[in-house]
């Protein structure tokens, strides 16, 4: 297991690094070395240009591209087959009940969120039968959607757990050890995928939280594992589930992806519900981004499930003071269009069907694009793209491949060889497969 050094300088060195630039500007000028300050230069002159995210960076270089042929498979946001972005007819149907009821105001929301939404939310990903739901256990707070979930779940545990250690699969979605690390935690990995078998390795991944320190917190994808597409079957989640009881460790669920995995929204929550229904304590981080496309709505949800009820309101009076000053309370829009679906029966029939489209899209892509390399013979093991899961397929290319597919093809991805399958369409598998099969024959 590694420790991550990423981006993990404290506030106060970096203050310090800061200081010590300026200072030694200030030294220069006063022994009349340099002049490197004048009255009009910007007392950010040492600002540093920082480089791009390597996720969202991928659509910025995209964007640059005139080509006619470019494609974007960079980042994880669901495309038509006429490659473009959907709002889902339900979140239009929604919409028009939401603005067509003058009796709706534009008020502060509570600290907390919409008590409709919040309250969804958590049968949503519990199930409305759960223990912990029926027990008045759940402490939810509507967050800006997965990453914000995520980051007030890390400030509570920082302010209020004795582990400041967290672990999370390698690989992972690139925001989460940066997330973890602003709020104080220390990450740690856990081993995960096995590039050899492309598959999950369970047994490295037992033997890491076997030897973790006893308390410490883990990250788990609730299905759908970003980047990688393994997901333990049901049988490993168990072993999981049981190693990490074992130890007392505590399950952190990131669930962005709920409904695109199998295109079931029950069945993509039954990791989470595993891990709810017995007896221990749990967080969820819940995005709307993906199953509702409400990505830029930022619309989430931070559920910590706890073992009384009484605990569950002291922590959610704690959560008040994680979120106060951050951003003082969230954005009512995108949660009163996911309350108005999810409380109504047709609309909520609605969703799952048009979420049940969505994923068969994607796994039809699977099939278009395995398909298209073994008709081109590309050397190689291909079934790892209809065998994983979600969103996305690491495909097992080389960054000096990928390098040549932006070159060569105007094919955007990351740098990991992840490409998301929601961006593909039967009019452009063909061009991907052209580029893979080049990229596998021409560059080592
Ligand atoms: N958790 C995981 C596992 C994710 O993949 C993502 C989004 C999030 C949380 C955060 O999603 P929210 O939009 O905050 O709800 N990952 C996508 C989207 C681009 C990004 O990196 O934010 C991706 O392409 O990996």
């Amino acid at each position: 297991m590694n420790s991550s050094s990423s981006s993990s300088s404290s506030p106060a060195d970096r203050r310090l690094s800061i200081l010590s630039r300026h200072l030694a500007r200030t030294i220069d000028r006063d022994q009349g070395i340099t002049i490197s300050a004048s009255p009009t230069s910007s007392v950010f002159a040492d600002v540093l240009r920082a480089p791009e995210d390597p996720i969202l960076g991928v659509t910025v270089a995209y964007n640059k591209d005139p080509s006619p042929v470019k494609l974007n498979l960079g980042v994880g946001a669901y495309r038509t087959e006429e490659g473009k972005p959907l709002v889902l007819s339900v979140v239009r149907e929604a919409e028009k009940q939401l603005v067509n009821d003058c009796s709706r105001v534009k008020e502060y929301l509570p600290i907390v969120g919409l008590a409709d939404f919040n309250k969804l939310s958590a049968k949503l990903i519990l199930g409305a039968d759960s223990p912990a739901i029926l027990g008045n256990l759940v402490a939810t707070v509507q967050c800006l959607s997965g990453t914000g979930s995520l980051r007030v779940g890390a400030e509570f545990l920082a302010r209020h757990y004795y582990q400041h250690t967290i672990y999370i699969p390698n690989p992972t979605w690139g925001n989460h050890v940066k997330i973890f690390n602003l709020a104080g935690l220390t990450v740690k990995t856990y081993r995960y995928y096995d590039p050899l078998t492309r598959g999950l390795n369970i047994q490295g991944l037992l033997d890491d939280l076997g030897s973790a320190p006893s308390g410490a917190i883990v990250l788990l994808h609730a299905c759908a594992h970003n980047p990688t597409g393994v997901d333990p079957t049901l049988e490993q989640w168990e072993q999981i589930r049981k190693m990490i009881r074992s130890k007392s460790l505590l399950p952190f669920f990131d669930s962005a992806y709920q409904g695109f995995a199998s295109g079931s929204l029950e069945q993509d929550a039954q990791s989470v519900r595993m891990f709810a229904g017995d007896g221990g304590e749990c967080f969820i981080a819940q995005s709307y981004a993906k199953n509702m496309g409400l990505y830029g709505e930022r619309v989430g949800a931070l559920s910590i499930v706890c073992r009384t009820a009484d605990v569950a309101t002291r922590v959610e009076s704690q959560l008040k003071l994680v979120i106060r000053p951050m951003y003082s309370s969230p954005p009512i829009h995108g949660a009163s269009i996911v309350s108005t679906i999810l409380k109504d029966r047709n609309l909520y029939q609605q969703w799952t069907l048009e979420l049940k489209v969505m994923a068969g899209r994607i796994i039809t892509m699977r099939k278009h694009l395995f398909d298209a390399l073994r008709a081109r013979e590309t050397p190689g093991d291909w079934n790892h793209i209809i065998k994983q899961i979600g969103m996305f397929t690491f495909t097992g290319l080389n960054t000096k491949q990928v390098a040549f597919m932006t070159r060569e093809y105007h094919i955007y991805m990351t740098f990991d060889g992840r490409i998301s399958m929601a961006g593909l369409s039967s009019r452009t598998v063909p061009h991907l497969a052209d580029a893979i099969h080049a990229a596998v024959t021409t560059v080592v």
